[in-house]
This record gives C-alpha cells, sequence and structure tokens, in this order.
C-alpha cells in the first residue's frame, strides 16, 4: 500500500531524527498505534488517573449552561476523539446538527465514529483520519456553528509555542462565531501527580513501552523493550510530568543499519504533560484568537474546562 509506505517513512525519519538528538526524544504522538490507544483508554479507567473522572463530572454537572452558550444546531469538532465517550455527553446536551471526529489512529477512529454513527441517527457524522499537531484541512459538515472539542487535557502535550499555534488554527477551523472547549489539567501537588503517570496496574509503563515494540515490529528496528524502564515525574519548575523511557544498561537501537547508543541512566523524553494555571492558560488561548467565556473546575482544582469564543475584535 503506497500511503503506508509513505506513513511508514514519514515515521522513520522521525524517530531517526529524535533518537539523535541529545537528549534523545520521540513526538508522543508516536504513543497512539492501535495497541497504544487501547492501552490509554486501559489508562482512563485507573483510579489514579484522574483526569477522564473529572472532566466527565465537569461536563455532566455544566452540560445545562454549555448548552445555553452553544445553541442548538451547531457542528462538534472533536480532536483525538479516541474512543469517543465524553463526546456521547455533550451530544445530549448539545444536541448539535453535525459531529466531525479527527484522530490519528485512523482504524480507532473510524471504529468509534461508525458507534457513535449508529447510536444517534439524528446526527451527521464524519471521520477525518489527521495528524493534527500540524496543519491539517479538513471540511467539517453542517452548517450550524463549529464547536471545537479538545479534551483530556492533550493540549499539555504540546511546547507552549506549538499549543499556540494548534489553539490558531482551531481559531481559523471555528470561524468567526465558533467556540472552542477545552480541558486543562492544573498544576497540583507532585505526589498526586506521580501517582497519575506511574499507576499501580502498570497500564501507564506498558503505555510508554509499547513505543519501543512499535519501533521494533512497524520499523524492524533493533531494540528490546526490556532494556527500559518506565520513568514518569513532576518537573514544576518546566510546569510539566514528563515521561522517558529510561535505559536499564549500555544498548544500541538500531535502524536502518545507525545505531543508537545509550548509556545506562540515559533516557528518551517520550511525553511532556504541560499543566497550565486558570490565568496561564486563558493568557495563552487569548494569543490565540480566543476570548474566554466560562470556565468550570471540579472544588480541589484539579482540572478545568475552558469555553472560549472566537476573538473577532481581533485578528
Ligand atoms: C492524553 C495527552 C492528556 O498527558 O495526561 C496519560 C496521555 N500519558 N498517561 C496525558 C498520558 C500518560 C495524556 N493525554
Amino acid at each position: 500500500m503506497a500511503e503506508g509506505g509513505a506513513r511508514d517513512e514519514a515515521l522513520r525519519r522521525a524517530v531517526a531524527e529524535g533518537l539523535g538528538r541529545r537528549p534523545p526524544r520521540l513526538d508522543p504522538k508516536l504513543l497512539y498505534d492501535e495497541r497504544g490507544s487501547r492501552l490509554f483508554e486501559a489508562i482512563c479507567a485507573q483510579p489514579e488517573y484522574y483526569i477522564p473522572e473529572l472532566e466527565m463530572g465537569l461536563l455532566e454537572e455544566f452540560a445545562a449552561p454549555l448548552a445555553e452558550l452553544v445553541g442548538p444546531g451547531s457542528t462538534l469538532v472533536e480532536l483525538g476523539s479516541g474512543a469517543s465517550r465524553k463526546v456521547r455527553l455533550l451530544l445530549e446536551a448539545l444536541r448539535p446538527s453535525a459531529y466531525l471526529g479527527i484522530d490519528i489512529s485512523c482504524r480507532f477512529l473510524e471504529a468509534s465514529v461508525a458507534r457513535l454513527a449508529a447510536d444517534y441517527p439524528w446526527l451527521r457524522c464524519e471521520a477525518a483520519c489527521r495528524d493534527y499537531s500540524a496543519p491539517f484541512a479538513v471540511e467539517p459538515p453542517g452548517e450550524g456553528r463549529r464547536v471545537a472539542f479538545f479534551p483530556g487535557s492533550s493540549i499539555g502535550n504540546f511546547e507552549p509555542g506549538a499549543a499556540r499555534a494548534l489553539l490558531q488554527r482551531l481559531r481559523a477551523l471555528a470561524g468567526a462565531d465558533g467556540g472552542l472547549l477545552i480541558g486543562v489539567d492544573l498544576p497540583k501537588d507532585a505526589a498526586t501527580l506521580h501517582r497519575a503517570y506511574n499507576d499501580a496496574a502498570g497500564y501507564t509503563a506498558a503505555f510508554n513501552r509499547n513505543l519501543l515494540r512499535r519501533l521494533r515490529d512497524e520499523l524492524g528496528a533493533g531494540v528490546d523493550p526490556d532494556g527500559f524502564a518506565h520513568l514518569a515525574y513532576y518537573n514544576p519548575a518546566a510546569g510539566r510530568v514528563e515521561m522517558h523511557l529510561l535505559s536499564r544498561r549500555e544498548q544500541a537501537i538500531e535502524l536502518d543499519g545507525r545505531r543508537f547508543r545509550l548509556s545506562a541512566g540515559e533516557s528518551i523524553h517520550t511525553e511532556s504533560s504541560y499543566k497550565y494555571t486558570l490565568g496561564a492558560f486563558r493568557r495563552l488561548a487569548r494569543e490565540a484568537g480566543w476570548r474566554p467565556r466560562r470556565v468550570w473546575t471540579d472544588a480541589r482544582e484539579w482540572f478545568s474546562v475552558h469555553y472560549l469564543e472566537a476573538d473577532t475584535s481581533r485578528a
């Protein structure tokens, strides 16, 4: 399949480029092959990973005022739709006329959008398999107000400059009367964050190390996944949780005849999850052409859901 070959080439280049850096790093989007997407779903069911439950609770609790702000007949565009469980709640509360799911994990996306289409016959459903971390073109179905839905604090995976650029692209996608509903994780005590990214059942570790399996199985890389340990910790100075693959010994990863050496204790940085205070996120969103309308948080202020509208006074 020509397309598959092109994708493989892009993956190969991205991996070689990332492993060649000092310190080595791999793009977090590479974590989401089909198995990775399934492992992420398992993470979301772990008690330590507080994000899905808190976000779901906020969407449930504030569905009515949100529906009031958005109005009926909108077009909902979900980024990283994954298993699309949260969006069901929104669909029932907002009663949009159309839905577009965007995700990099194509087969996973198509299966979940097909389930949505079957369960909501009144909704016009479409899927677009895209990498939203780069500029992308989509034509959302429907004529209503476009509202982007970006749940789970996935915005935190982007470096702040890239996050601003993505928010700008969403502003362009949503148009002049568009909205953005976005989940943003808040800074909190290091112990809670540590538990969330080091669940006792080991799903986060499996998710992280799955990246090495992917290099081995999909790219034919010479790498021993057991030679690496899962490492995740809060870096308060940088305002982010960092996830790494820690080399247990001196070893090399071989890819297309190149050897990428790692010493014992050296690590590959696989993900950052930035945590934003309410003010810091509002500032970033304003810089990207959004006007903050409402924000909802849980009682402990662990998680936030922002609703923003296109700022038509600028850009
Ligand atoms: C889906 C990107 C928001 O960073 O918290 C979960 C991914 N990584 N556990 C996050 C993830 C480790 C998650 N996001």
